[in-house]
């Protein structure tokens, strides 16, 4: 409730906004997540760029909702979509909503490590997330970038599912035993791209995680607006002002 009794709904705050000791440029210097209420359990797909998350995200939403290129780094920002989840059977269905985030990243991206920028997407991603799928390349095999994102999530504790993309065919399940080596497990082996074992991956997600909260309907959408400027730009003042009109 406002101070004049009115009433205030939709408005959230998601993060910690700093500026810089100067107060010149708006710096995001911590994330603290405040989970919405009636929200979806989140599952958050990350990986190196170029490994196949955004490829995955389009094969569960069976469209086209993340950009898919051949270039490393191309998800400029993080997409999400709402997924129904059968938690029972063919016989008795009972499905529930869940939210998949596809993480990305962009900027100077190398082989051999991943970039600030990057890991910054990631450790945003995993601080809203309930599962995390771990996507790793079958075809370029375990990296340093794997690892680093591996120590992050071992960091974290965060309830983790390791998959292998682009193991297009039973051939490259062979290689699935290295991925283990990172401490979760061996990877089910998956192709986003031809749908391979996608089914088995859904059963290990609906095992990871209790998802019998989950809500049965969509919740209606909700708009979010981030109010950010320097120190003494009136931030607040505008807050108090919209709650108030
Ligand atoms: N062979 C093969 N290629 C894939 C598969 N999934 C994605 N790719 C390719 O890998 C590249 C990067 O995919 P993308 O989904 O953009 O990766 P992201 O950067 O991790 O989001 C694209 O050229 C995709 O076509 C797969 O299952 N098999
Ligand atoms: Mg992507």
């Amino acid at each position: 409730m406002t101070p004049s009794g009115r009433a205030v709904t939709g408005i959230r705050l998601w993060g910690t906004f700093l500026t810089d000791p100067c107060g010149n440029s708006p710096v995001l210097t911590r994330i603290r997540y405040t989970p919405p209420m009636n929200r979806l359990p989140v599952v958050a797909i990350v990986g190196r760029p170029n490994v196949g998350k955004s490829s995955l995200l389009n094969a569960l939403a069976r469209k086209r909702v993340s950009i898919v290129q051949d270039m490393p780094g191309v998800t400029r920002d993080r997409v999400s979509f709402p997924l129904p989840l059968n938690l029972g059977d063919e016989n008795r269905p009972d499905w529930r909503y869940i939210e998949v985030v596809d993480t990305g990243g962009y900027g100077y991206h190398d082989e051999q490590g991943l970039s600030e920028h990057i890991k910054q997407q990631i450790e945003i991603a995993m601080a809203r997330a309930d599962v995390v799928v771990f996507v790793v390349d079958c075809d370029a095999g375990l990296t340093a970038g794997d690892q680093e994102i591996a120590t992050l999530l071992r960091r974290t504790g965060r309830n983790t599912l390791l998959v292998a993309n682009k193991a297009d065919s039973e051939k490259a399940d062979t290689s699935l035993g290295d991925f283990s080596r990172l401490g979760f497990g061996t990877p089910v082996g998956i192709s986003a791209i031809n749908g391979r074992n996608l089914d088995d991956l859904m059963g290990r997600l609906k095992k990871s995680y209790d998802f019998s909260a989950a809500p049965k309907d969509l919740p209606k959408p909700t708009t979010h607006i981030a109010i950010v400027g320097k120190r003494n730009a009136g931030k607040s003042t505008l807050v108090n002002a919209i709650a108030e009109s």
